[in-house]
Parts: C-alpha cells; structure tokens; sequence
C-alpha cells in the first residue's frame, strides 16, 4: 500500500533547506518517495501508511525547524 500527500512547508529560505528536508524524509522508514520543492513550498510524499504516517512526517520536519501542514 502506497499513500500520496502533498504538504505545505513553512521556513524554507534557500535551497539546502528543501534539499535537507528532502534527505531526511527519505531516510524515514516508511518513505518510499519524497521531493521537496522550494518555489513552490510543497512536499510531496508517498508512503506507507502501515509504517509511518503522515503526522510523523509532519513532526519530523517540525524538529528540522520547519512547520507543515496538509495541502487541502
Ligand atoms: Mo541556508 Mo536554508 O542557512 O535554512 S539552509 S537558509
């Protein structure tokens, strides 16, 4: 099973900052996929929802000094 969520990233100033969230979120467990787009703020995640889940992912990038939230 392969979840899809787009979430909005907060705090993101300049390209190491979406790059190192994109590293970290790949690391997780669970991630299968993940870009971070600077520009446009956004996350992009598949996942396993079995393994990790999407407030997870959230809090993550929360420790990383950044906020998320889903994309409605
Ligand atoms: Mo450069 Mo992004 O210090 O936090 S990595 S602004």
């Amino acid at each position: 099973v392969t979840e899809q969520v787009d979430l909005d990233v907060f705090g993101m100033t300049c390209a190491a900052c979406s790059s190192r969230i994109e590293k970290v979120l790949n690391k997780q467990d669970g991630v299968k996929q993940a870009t971070v787009n600077l520009a446009t703020e956004n996350a992009s995640v598949q996942y396993n929802p079995g393994i990790i889940d999407m407030d997870d992912l959230i809090v993550k990038i929360q420790k990383m000094g950044y906020d998320a939230k889903p994309k409605e």
